[in-house]
């Protein structure tokens, strides 16, 4: 019973599910009788078996219920000793590989710790169900550092703490897949923030935006019951005495679509069907509301509500959140006016007049109720959703419309009341919450954009949706990976490479010129004759070659994306994309005695009257003409990116443990398909065979520097700062001294930290002292 050393590969190479990514450990790993180890089952799930014995490339294993198997000896993968259980921290496994991971963040999950540390990320499993982890007692422990186990306070926290001591802005990035926890964990983040910033009023405000904006943005989905249509930024300003000095909101196109098209087993926005639930009896009266089951934009789910959620009461509350934001009642009033008007619009029919089939919208209560509700004349209404005026050469002609096009002429009125409703909204916020004129300290901001998604079928939405999380997965990739690694040849520190996955390859099939998806997209929107089909053909003809593109049949193209590959229709993207608002609506809207529909056709106008530097050209003639929708968002990603660019960032990763929404159920491929697109596991590698922590040989020299016992000879600092080091006994292997800078393993900074802290309190205590004895 001689145990034989098959020199097995430390991470293993099984396939299949798991890939054969190697995410070894540089540790080898021999499988040696009594050892624990990771076995795969047929099922793809790892399980945990002793080895009784190898011989060959034969191992003997039993797993915990009896059950004994011989296995290949290469299919074994190692599995860390039980005291590493659970560790808070994955930089702290011995054995760093998908099953160790996947078992750890499993082992905390089951005892409701949702967080851990993947190196500097912050991972987060949803947990989709309350745990007690919250609140003042919380947030006293982290702000008094009592605790350091993960969290998002402890992340939030460090972010201020930066931002004090570096002088620098902060942002918390917060990524992962729809339904993974981000605006949850957005929201605990700007709870800490408020805790700690309070004091003037402003961070109750804060905290009040957020069911304002979740009613008029969020909607169920099938991944999400309170699914973000829109991103958003939230910039939070404090003074430099650490308090909230106010705050701004920038967000990121809304999904338009969802307000006149549905999909079964969704909803549209929560403000339709809170107003219709919760509205008290002058209001339903005056806006003559319905039940929400009477309005054909919602009536295309049969779906009208969400379990747990009571859209009344959440009524009140986005009520009181508006009282905050300082918008008047009457302004109130105004806004619900103009979802009943979107709601109304939809009611709107029409019948056929000619034998051209040109139609006019029927006079009825519905037509009468939108006319009413946006201050217009019923045949001014009425002439808008039927004709269209065209300017032919100098004269302007009238011309009918087919039913087709005057749908289309409804719809695209309700979305844009209602996304400039949505803009209109948070323009009120940010006058509420804004910054005073002396703008004098830092910031914080937290991104919260809606996740990857992918549907069965995917349209222009997903499109623009994950690309926005491709920019987002490069600038997460830049920070922990590229700008890590060059900072290190930078200033010549001897490191091992870590090989990560990179998508800058997809992010140019996205941006390419001339050759890209959304070059090819816009010039095919600007094209007269240009269909779905002829785009989806000329992205086939130019793109085949492309490694993230493939063709598929009929009009629809896949790309890989970071997170796997999403398969888009078409259908409906080149509409989309020019989102033309006729002028004769934006006409009508201007026309309106009421205040809303007025501002929101003179921001159109303003919008389309800016010169056109894109190739869109003017369809018709009398169209608004402006930026297509992609150009649009890209312009804005990439003022997005340029912004944290000039931030210190915080990464948190959310991750969702199951498809159903439902608490203690963890799939371990669903996580660990996750754990792999986002790179925890090299970000973890990167970090244990790195130097995450550095600072100026100044720098360093300044802020410890009167902590040394001794004189230092020389004053120049690099010599203080040896001095510092070899009084503190940091070890060798624990920093190394660049050419500007030192480069500190983790935690190391943290001992220097508290010493000072420690140092600091000492030394205001004595003056304290000193001062209450002389008076
Ligand atoms: P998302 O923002 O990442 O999706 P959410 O933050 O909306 O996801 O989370 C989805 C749901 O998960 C929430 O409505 C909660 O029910 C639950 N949840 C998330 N985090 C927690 C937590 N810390 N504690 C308790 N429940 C939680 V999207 O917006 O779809 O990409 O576009
Ligand atoms: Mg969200």
């Amino acid at each position: 019973e001689e145990d034989v050393n098959p020199s097995v590969s430390p991470h293993g190479s099984a396939l299949g599910l798991w890939g054969n990514k190697q995410w070894g450990d540089t540790a080898s790993y021999v499988p040696k009788k009594k050892l624990q180890s990771w076995y795969q089952s047929s099922d793809g799930n790892w399980e945990l078996a002793k080895i009784l014995s190898t011989s060959g490339t034969e191992s003997l294993i039993s797993f915990s219920e009896g059950k004994v198997l011989k296995v290949n000896s290469d299919s074994l993968v190692a599995a860390n000793p039980e005291i590493l259980d659970g560790v808070d921290d994955l930089m702290q496994l011995s054995y760093l590989n998908e099953p160790s991971v996947l078992y750890n963040l499993q082992y905390r999950y089951d005892r409701d710790m949702i967080y851990s540390k993947a190196g500097p990320v912050l991972v987060a499993i949803n947990p989709f169900k309350k745990i007690p982890l919250y609140g003042s007692d919380y947030i006293q422990a982290y702000k008094s550092k009592s605790t350091d186990s993960p969290h998002v306070y402890a992340i939030t926290d460090t972010a201020i703490r930066e931002m004090i001591r570096d002088e620098v802005n902060q942002s918390i990035v917060i990524s992962g897949e729809s339904g993974a926890g981000k605006t949850e964990t957005a929201k605990i983040a700007m709870q800490y923030l408020a805790a700690l910033g309070g004091g003037s009023g402003i961070e109750y405000e804060i905290l009040k935006t957020n069911p304002i904006l979740e009613a008029f943005g969020n909607a169920k989905t099938s991944r999400n019951n309170n699914s973000s249509r829109f991103g958003k930024l939230i910039e939070i300003h404090f003074s430099e005495t650490g308090k909230i000095s106010g705050a701004q909101i920038q967000t990121f196109l809304l999904e338009k679509s969802r307000v006149v098209q549905c999909t079964e087993g969704e909803r549209s926005y929560h403000s339709f069907y809170q107003l219709c639930a919760g509205a008290p009896p002058h209001l339903r009266e005056k806006l003559n509301l319905l039940n929400v089951h009477e309005y054909k934009y919602l009536q295309q789910s049969t779906c009208y509500t969400i379990n747990g959620v009571d859209d009344a009461e959440q009524f009140r509350i986005v009520v009181e959140a508006l009282d905050a934001v300082h918008v008047s009642k009457e302004n109130q009033e105004n806004a619900f006016a103009m979802l009943a008007a979107v709601l109304w619009l939809g009611n709107v029919t029409f019948s056929i007049i000619d034998n051209e089939n040109h139609v006019e919208p029927v006079i009825d209560e519905a037509l009468l109720n939108v006319a009413e509700l946006i201050g217009c004349k019923a045949d001014d209404l009425k002439l808008a959703l039927s004709t269209r005026k065209m300017k032919v050469n100098n004269d302007i002609i009238v011309q009918k419309q087919t039913l087709a096009q005057a749908i289309d002429t409804r719809d695209a009125l309700a979305k844009s009341i209602y996304s400039c409703l949505f803009d209109w909204l948070v323009e009120q916020i940010n006058k509420s919450l804004a910054v005073g004129k002396r703008r004098t300290g830092r910031s914080i901001s937290i991104l919260d954009i809606y996740g990857f998604e992918s549907f069965d079928v995917n349209s222009f939405e997903q499109f623009c949706i994950n690309y926005a999380n491709e920019r987002l997965q490069q600038h997460f990739n830049r920070h922990l990976f590229k700008l890590e690694q060059e900072e290190y040849i930078q200033d010549g520190i001897d490191w091992a490479k870590v090989e990560f996955e990179d998508n800058q390859d997809c992010l140019n099939l996205f941006e390419k010129k001339p050759l890209g998806l959304m070059t090819l997209l816009d010039e095919e929107s600007t094209f007269p004759n240009g269909t779905d089909i002829t785009f989806a053909a000329k992205l086939k003809q130019h793109l085949k070659s492309n490694s993230c593109f493939r063709g598929e049949r009929g009009k629809a193209f896949t790309v890989h994306h970071y997170a796997g590959e999403v398969m888009y229709d078409t259908s409906g993207f080149l509409e989309k994309n020019r989102d033309l608002m006729h002028l004769d609506s934006i006409q009508l809207l201007s026309s309106c005695t009421c205040e809303l529909p007025q501002a929101f056709a003179s921001n159109m106008l303003s919008l389309s009257e800016k010169p056109v530097p894109g190739p869109l050209h003017k369809s018709g003639g009398a169209d608004s003409q402006k930026l297509s929708v992609i150009t649009k968002f890209k312009g804005q990603l990439f003022q997005l990116m340029q912004r944290l660019e000039s931030t210190t960032p915080h990464f948190i990763r959310c991750i969702k443990p199951n498809n159903s929404q439902s608490p203690g159920i963890y799939h371990q491929g669903l996580v660990l398909q996750q754990l792999r697109c986002c790179g925890v596991l090299e970000v973890v590698r990167i970090s244990r065979s790195g130097f995450p922590t550095r600072m100026s040989h100044q720098k360093f020299a300044r802020r410890y520097g009167f902590l040394l016992l001794e004189h230092v000879a020389s004053q120049d600092p690099l010599s203080v700062s040896v001095a510092i080091l070899h009084q503190f006994d940091i070890l060798p292997e624990m920093y190394q001294i660049g050419y500007t800078k030192l480069f500190f393993r983790t935690g190391q900074i943290g001992k220097l930290e508290d010493t000072r802290n420690r140092t600091l309190n000492g030394i205001l205590r004595v003056q304290s002292c000193f001062r209450g004895h002389k008076a």
